[in-house]
């Protein structure tokens, strides 16, 4: 871990100055500035590993991982997040608790903002406010989306799903790549993060805007989109562009929904399917779009609508009365039908995921959120489904993941939609997406490329 915490600059120099397009404080050091100070080292440490532990042995390749999905094979290097299977997500060493303390908030807000996120993800330093501030103010200068992107959203039917106009939405987006142009003209192989950067930063900058847009003309499209209002954050702007600025209760579990979903390690099928689309070197648009397609997915990101789905359909099977009993009968019934019980079990995790935690812990201070019915059924609901899946004996993880929690308080603040959840998730992701796309260009990272076998092949080599 490399972490930085003092408030550095004592706003001696507090001249605004414009550089690069956005508004800084001249003592300040801008995200790109950070990163050229932060990168030489770890291309040294690489560059140690290499020569001194290449042939260093890290652990066994079974049979079980080859046929299991790669489950728990030390294969990919990851810079930005660990994953424990008891303890849960750690970014640069900090757990989801240090960070609520740590990372900067909005004006007037008390949970961390996504631009803070962002920059622990990428510098493994814990930004200033005012480095915070700075990169929210580059991120809305670059927040506006080309009118061809525009016209083409709201040219796609309203019955595609949010989540495949959102990757198609960034993918359009690489028609203005600065990468795929450098590249095109001839770069060298140490510039290509710089480059990357510069895409990765319009991607996030411009995903409010771009998922804001698919919301409202699915299910708005009566109503303008509200305009970007310079003195917001990222989520601040994304909040009011779907129509909820008005609730700061909202905005700030927006808040937290989106810093606490932004990186899961690098495994996970949205992260793992845009670093290796970004190891073809595809421009950051193209590899988060693939990423998105891998979101997209019932037993990864579209969780989050499942549990809703389900609850609903569980809602309506018991009625008002609702016990520990009938949600057991319920639970059972979908086991019994062959189907997963979504929001629980995880590939990683062996306890409830604390990211459930942190959500349901929001959930818990506001005393609205305590009186809804939705909220309540998902407490219960946890309450009893552990010793059922454990009952049923299958799921390594009988424990609630976060997508048990992440669309109930959304519901109840009546983004009822719930097929636009994975959207949420998906501006979310792209958090920890960039991060290891501009860092495996600083290393220098080469393509992926694994070995695959058939089962005669394997059986082969098993024999010698
Ligand atoms: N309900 C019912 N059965 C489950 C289950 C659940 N919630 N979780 C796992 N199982 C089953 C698996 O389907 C598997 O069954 P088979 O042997 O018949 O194939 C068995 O238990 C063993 O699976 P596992 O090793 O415990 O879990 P995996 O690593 O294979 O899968 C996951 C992990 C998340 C896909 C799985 O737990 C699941 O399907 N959960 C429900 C969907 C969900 O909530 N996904 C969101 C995860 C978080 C995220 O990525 O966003």
């Amino acid at each position: 871990m490399f972490r930085h915490v003092s408030l550095q600059s004592s706003f001696a120099a507090r001249s605004i100055a414009r550089n690069a397009g956005c508004r800084r404080l001249a003592s300040t050091k801008t995200l790109k500035e950070t990163l050229q100070e932060v990168i030489p080292p770890k291309q040294e440490q690489l560059k140690r590993l290499k020569a001194e532990h290449g042939h260093t042995v890290v652990g066994d390749v079974k049979v079980e991982n080859i046929i299991g999905g790669m489950r728990g094979l030390k294969a990919m290097l990851w810079e930005a997040s660990v994953l424990d299977p008891i303890e849960g997500i750690r970014f640069h060493g900090l757990s989801i608790p240090d960070c609520q303390k740590l990372l900067p908030s909005s004006p007037g807000g008390k949970e961390m903002t996504a631009e803070s996120m962002l920059w622990l993800l990428m510098t493994g330093k814990v930004p200033t406010p005012e480095q915070s501030k700075q990169l929210s103010d580059e991120l809305v200068e670059r927040g506006e989306l080309p009118t061809f992107v525009e016209k083409f959203l709201d040219s796609l039917p309203k019955t595609l799903h949010p989540m495949s106009q959102l990757s198609m939405g960034v993918a359009a987006l690489n028609h203005d790549s600065a990468f795929q142009a450098a590249y095109e003209r001839g770069i060298k192989k140490p510039d290509y993060w710089t480059y990357t950067l510069e895409d990765c930063l319009n991607l996030v900058a411009k995903l409010p805007a771009l998922a804001a847009r698919i919301y409202r003309n699915i299910y708005h499209s009566d109503k303008s989109i509200a305009p970007t209002d310079r003195n917001l954050d990222l989520v601040g702007n994304y909040s009011n562009k779907l129509g909820f600025g008005d609730n700061q209760a909202m905005t700030e579990y927006l808040r937290l929904y989106i810093a606490l979903h932004g990186d899961h390690e690098g495994g996970n099928a949205s992260a793992h399917t845009a670093h290796l689309v970004g190891s073809t070197l595809a421009d950051p648009y193209l590899s988060y779009a693939a990423g998105l397609n891998a979101l997209a997915g019932p037993l990864h990101g579209l969780a989050n609508q499942e549990v809703l789905r389900w609850q609903m359909a569980m809602q309506k099977e018991i009625g008002d009365t609702i016990t520990h009993d009938n949600i057991k009968e319920y639970l059972w019934k979908t086991l019994k039908g062959g189907q997963v019980v979504p929001g629980y079990g995880h590939g990683v995790l062996r306890n409830p995921d604390p990211r459930f935690v942190a959500l349901l812990e929001f959930a818990k201070s506001r005393p609205e959120l305590q009186a809804s019915p939705t909220i309540q059924l998902v407490q219960q609901t946890a309450e009893v489904a552990p010793d059922v899946l454990k009952e049923h004996g299958k799921t390594k993880n009988p424990y609630p993941n976060v997508d048990a929690a992440s669309g109930c308080v959304l519901y109840h603040y009546g983004l009822t939609e719930f097929k636009y959840y994975t959207v949420i998730f998906g501006v979310s992701r792209a958090l920890g997406a960039v991060t290891q796309l501009v860092w495996a260009r600083a290393l220098g990272l080469p393509i992926e490329r694994p070995k695959s076998y058939s089962m005669d092949a394997l059986e082969k080599l098993i024999k010698n």
